[in-house]
C-alpha cells in the first residue's frame, strides 16, 4: 500500500470480505482489482473473496444459496468487519445478507459513496454527494420501516409497534418528509453554487503557483505517481500544504514549485445515480493549470483507449476540456522494450513512466515544466530597491528568477503567469535593453571578479 493511501485514513483499517457474481469465462483476479482497489482507497483492507460464475442474482440473497452457505463460512473463518458485495444490491437483498451473515453487508454503491465523501471538496461536490447518499439512504430507509411495520401486523397489534410510531404520522412518513425538505434544500444550494464555477476558473487563471491535477481510472497509478513526484520532498515544500488537503502535495524543480492533486478515480460500472456526484467531485480539477491524465499503459489495447476517451470525455463535460493535458502511460515495468516502443508509437505524444520504479519521472517532470513555459511569459524587469519586496513575491511563484542589482534598480528576468505580469507590467523593459543592461553588469562583473572571490573566501 502506498504511503499516501495509508494517510488518506485515520481510523485504522476495516476487513472485509468480497463477493462477487462474474462471467463463466472471465479471470477471478482481473475481476476483483476494481473493487479491492476502491475498498482500498476507502480504507479497507480485502481479507478474503469469493465468486460466484452465474448471469443472473438470485432476487432474495444475490448470490444462490449453495455459495451463500461458501460465504457464511468464509466470514466465519476471517471474521472480517463488513461483507462487500460487488455489485448493487436491493434494500431488500442488503437486509436478507446482514441477517444471514450476521455482519454489516455494503454493496458497490456504498463503498463508491464513502470514497466521494472523502473526495469532495468543493461546496457544489460536497451537495452533489450529500444527495446521492440520501437518495440512496432513502430507498433503504422505506424497507426499513415497511420491515418493522410488517413485524408489529405480525404481533397482531392493529397499529405499528413500539418505535414506529409518531405523533400524528407515522415515523417512516416523518423520515421521508425531513428526507424530502433536505433533498429540495440541497437541490437550491446547487442552483445557488452554479454561480461559483467561473469564479474557480477566475481563481485558476490567477494562481501563483502552478497546479498539476492527475486524472484517471482507479487503480491507473495516480496516488503512487503523486508519491514518486512529491515522495523526496515530503520534508520542506509540502508542510506549508499538509493542513490544506490531504491529496495535495508538492516538489520543486529548476527552483520553481508544483503543487500537485491526486483526484477521485474514474470507476468502470458506475451507478447512474452516482454520475452527477461522480463529476461534481472531480471538479476539483477545474482549479489545475495542467492536468495529467494517467492510464495504465500495460493494460488491454482496448481498454486502455476505452478509459482515455472516457477521461477526456468527462473532463470536457464538467468544463475542464481547456486545461491544456499531459498524458502518462504507467506501470511501464510489465512492458518489454519491444512492448514500451509498440506503446510510444500509438501515442506519440504520451509520457511512458512506471511510478513503481521511478523510471521516465524525470522526463514527465520536464514536459510539466515545458507545459508551464509555454503558458507563462518571459519578462525583464527593472525594479525600483523601494519595491524589492515585490521580488519575494516572484520567489514566492516559485518562478526562477535571475537577478542582478544595478544602479537603476534591480534587474529580473522570469516566467511569470498572468497575473503577476499585471503587476510588475510598469517595471518591465524590453529585451533589447535588458541585454545592454546585462552586458554592462557582466563586465562590471568582471571588473569585480577577483574581488568578489575575496569575499568568499573571507566567509567561508
Ligand atoms: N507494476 C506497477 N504497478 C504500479 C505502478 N504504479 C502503481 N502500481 C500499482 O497499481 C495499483 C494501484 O495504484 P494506485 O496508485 O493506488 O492507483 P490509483 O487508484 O490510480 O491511485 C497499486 O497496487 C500500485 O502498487 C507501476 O508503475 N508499476
Ligand atoms: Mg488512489
Amino acid at each position: 500500500m502506498s504511503d499516501y493511501n495509508a494517510n488518506m485514513t485515520e481510523r485504522p483499517a476495516e476487513r472485509a470480505v468480497v463477493a462477487a457474481m462474474i462471467a463463466p469465462q472471465a479471470d477471478e483476479d482481473t475481476a476483483l482489482e476494481e473493487i479491492r482497489e476502491l475498498l482500498r482507497t476507502a480504507g479497507v483492507l480485502t481479507d478474503g473473496t469469493i465468486v460466484q460464475r452465474r448471469e443472473d442474482q438470485h432476487a432474495g440473497t444475490y448470490l444462490g444459496s449453495g455459495k451463500l452457505e461458501e460465504l457464511k463460512r468464509l466470514v466465519e473463518h476471517v471474521d472480517p468487519d463488513v461483507v462487500v458485495i460487488d455489485d448493487a444490491l436491493t434494500p431488500r437483498q442488503q437486509r436478507t445478507l446482514e441477517d444471514k451473515l450476521e455482519r454489516r453487508v455494503l454493496d458497490r454503491t456504498a463503498v463508491i459513496l464513502d470514497i466521494f465523501a472523502q473526495h469532495a471538496k468543493t461546496a457544489e461536490g460536497k451537495v452533489q454527494v450529500e444527495l446521492a447518499q440520501l437518495e440512496y439512504n432513502m430507498s433503504r430507509m422505506r424497507g426499513m420501516w415497511k420491515h418493522l411495520e410488517r413485524l408489529g401486523a405480525g404481533g397482531g397489534n392493529a397499529g405499528p409497534g413500539v418505535g414506529t410510531r409518531g405523533p400524528g404520522e407515522s415515523q417512516l412518513e416523518t423520515d421521508r418528509r425531513l428526507a424530502r425538505n433536505r433533498v429540495a434544500l440541497l437541490n437550491r444550494k446547487l442552483r445557488e453554487l452554479e454561480g461559483r464555477r467561473t469564479t474557480q476558473r477566475a481563481s485558476r487563471q490567477n494562481s501563483i503557483i502552478p497546479k498539476v491535477a492527475l486524472a484517471g481510472y482507479t487503480n491507473a497509478g495516480k496516488s503512487t505517481l503523486l508519491n514518486a513526484l512529491t515522495g523526496a520532498e515530503v520534508s520542506m515544500a509540502n508542510r506549508l500544504f499538509e493542513t490544506l488537503d490531504p491529496t495535495t502535495r508538492a516538489y520543486e524543480r529548476d527552483g520553481r514549485r508544483y503543487l500537485v492533486t491526486d483526484t477521485v478515480g474514474f470507476i468502470e460500472r458506475l451507478p447512474t445515480q452516482l454520475v452527477d456526484a461522480f463529476k461534481s467531485t472531480l471538479e476539483e480539477t477545474l482549479l489545475a493549470n495542467l492536468v495529467v491524465i494517467v492510464a495504465d499503459g500495460s493494460a488491454e489495447e482496448v481498454r486502455l483507449q476505452q478509459h482515455l476517451e472516457a477521461v477526456r470525455a468527462v473532463l470536457e463535460q464538467i468544463g475542464a476540456g481547456k486545461i491544456p493535458t499531459v498524458l502518462a502511460l504507467n506501470k511501464s515495468d510489465r512492458l518489454d522494450a519491444t512492448q514500451k516502443e509498440q506503446l510510444q508509437r500509438r501515442y506519440p505524444d504520451a509520457v511512458i513512466v512506471a511510478a513503481r520504479t521511478g523510471d521516465g519521472l524525470p522526463a514527465l517532470m520536464e514536459r510539466i515544466a515545458a507545459s508551464f513555459a509555454s503558458q507563462w511569459t518571459h519578462v525583464d524587469l527593472v525594479i525600483p530597491y523601494a519595491e524589492a519586496g515585490l521580488l519575494s513575491e516572484l520567489y514566492e511563484a516559485g518562478t526562477p528568477v535571475e537577478r542582478a542589482d544595478m544602479e537603476d534598480g534591480i534587474h529580473a528576468s522570469a516566467h511569470l503567469p498572468e497575473r503577476l505580469l499585471k503587476k510588475v507590467d510598469k517595471y518591465r523593459i524590453d529585451a533589447a535593453t535588458a541585454a545592454a543592461a546585462a552586458e554592462a553588469f557582466a563586465s562590471m562583473d568582471e571588473l569585480y571578479a577577483p574581488e568578489a572571490e575575496a569575499d568568499a573566501e573571507v566567509d567561508a
